[in-house]
C-alpha cells in the first residue's frame, strides 16, 4: 500500500534526518497552481538544512512517501482532502488524495518518520460549543511520536481552546524563542506555551526526553517572521461569509484561507508562503540535532 521513494528509503536505511511534509496545503491551501511552488520551496529548505524531504500523499490509491516535481503537480484542487480516517478509502478507491497534518502523521508513523513541518495545525474551530468541529490533527499528534513545527494553530480557529485541548492530550507546546503560541499570521497575542525554547537543539532534547518517558507528539510553535497584526477583522468576515454560504466541515479551512488570500490583497498569501517554508527549515534543523545527540 505504501511506496517509499528511493531517496527516502536510503535516508531511512542510513539513519539520516528526514522531514515529512503534507500535501493538503499544496492542493487546498493556496490558489490553483501556487501550492506546488510552496511544496517545492519547503523541500528546498529541508535540503538546505541538511535533511531529506518526504512529501506524503495518495496517488491513484498508492500511499506515496517522497514525491518528484511532476507527481507533486498532481495534487490540485480536485484531490480529496485526507484526514487520518480518509486514507484507507482513498487507497481502496484508487483516488488522488492530499493528506492533512493528521493524515500525514498517520502515514509517517507507519513508516517511522519523526519530524514534520507545516503552516499551522488544525485545532478547535470557533463555535465549537454548537458544533464540535475539532481537527483530527490533534488526535493524531496525541498518538504519534513526532515533532511538528508550525506557526501555532491557525487563527481562524479558537486558539485558546486549541491550546487547552493540546494540554488535555498531553502534547507539549514549545515556543521557539517565544512565550506564547503563535497565531499563524500573527506572532503575538496567543495563549502561553508549555515551555519556551531557544534553539533547535533544545527542541530535540525535550522531544527525546518526552519520547523516552512514553510521550507522543510535540508541537513546536515558530512565530512568523513578518507578523500580520491586523487581520482579525478579516478573519471574522471570512468566517461569517463561510457561515452564510453554508460552508463547514472539511471545506471550511480551505474556504477561509482562500477568502483571506483574496481579500487581504495577497498579504496573507505571502505570509503563509513564507511561514510554511521557514517551518520546514526549522523541522530539518531539529531532525539533524536529534541525530547528533
Ligand atoms: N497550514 C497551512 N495551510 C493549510 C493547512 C495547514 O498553511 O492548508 C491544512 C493542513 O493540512 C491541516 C488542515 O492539517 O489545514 C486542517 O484542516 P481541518 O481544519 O479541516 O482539520
Ligand atoms: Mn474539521
Amino acid at each position: 500500500m505504501i511506496k517509499v521513494s528511493d531517496e527516502v528509503r536510503t535516508a531511512l536505511d542510513e539513519g539520516r534526518p528526514i522531514v515529512a511534509l503534507e500535501t493538503t496545503l499544496v492542493a487546498h491551501g493556496f490558489p490553483p497552481g501556487e501550492g506546488v511552488a510552496v511544496g517545492l520551496e519547503s523541500e528546498r529548505r529541508v535540503r538546505e538544512a541538511g535533511a531529506t524531504p518526504a512529501t506524503i500523499g495518495v496517488l491513484d490509491g498508492e500511499i506515496r512517501v517522497g514525491l518528484d516535481e511532476q507527481e507533486l503537480g498532481r495534487f490540485g484542487a480536485t484531490a480529496r482532502k485526507l484526514g487520518p480516517r480518509d486514507v484507507a478509502a482513498a487507497v481502496t478507491q484508487r483516488a488522488v488524495g492530499a493528506t492533512t497534518v493528521g493524515g500525514t502523521l498517520a502515514v509517517a508513523r507507519t513508516v517511522g518518520l519523526r519530524f514534520m513541518g507545516t503552516g499551522g495545525i488544525g485545532g478547535v474551530h470557533r463555535g465549537w460549543t454548537q458544533r464540535p468541529d475539532v481537527s483530527s490533527d490533534l488526535g493524531e499528534l496525541a498518538r504519534t511520536q513526532v515533532v511538528v513545527v508550525s506557526s501555532g494553530a491557525k487563527s481562524i480557529l479558537d486558539v485558546p481552546a486549541t491550546a487547552e485541548a493540546l494540554e488535555t492530550l498531553g502534547v507539549p507546546t514549545l515556543g521557539y524563542r517565544t512565550d506564547t503560541l503563535p497565531l499563524f499570521y500573527a506572532a503575538h497575542g496567543g495563549p502561553p506555551v508549555s515551555a519556551r525554547i531557544e534553539s533547535a537543539r533544545e527542541a530535540a532534547e525535550i522531544a527525546r526526553a518526552h519520547w523516552d518517558l512514553g510521550g507522543t507528539g510535540v508541537l513546536v510553535g515558530n512565530p512568523p517572521a513578518q507578523s500580520l497584526d491586523d487581520v482579525d477583522g478579516l478573519i471574522e468576515q471570512a468566517l461569517a461569509e463561510a457561515a452564510r454560504e453554508g460552508v463547514g466541515g472539511q471545506g471550511l479551512t480551505p474556504f477561509v484561507l482562500s477568502w483571506l488570500h483574496r481579500e487581504s490583497g495577497g498579504r496573507t498569501l505571502e505570509a503563509n508562503r513564507a511561514l510554511v517554508a521557514d517551518n520546514a527549515g526549522l523541522a530539518a534543523e531539529i531532525a539533524r540535532a536529534i541525530m547528533q545527540q
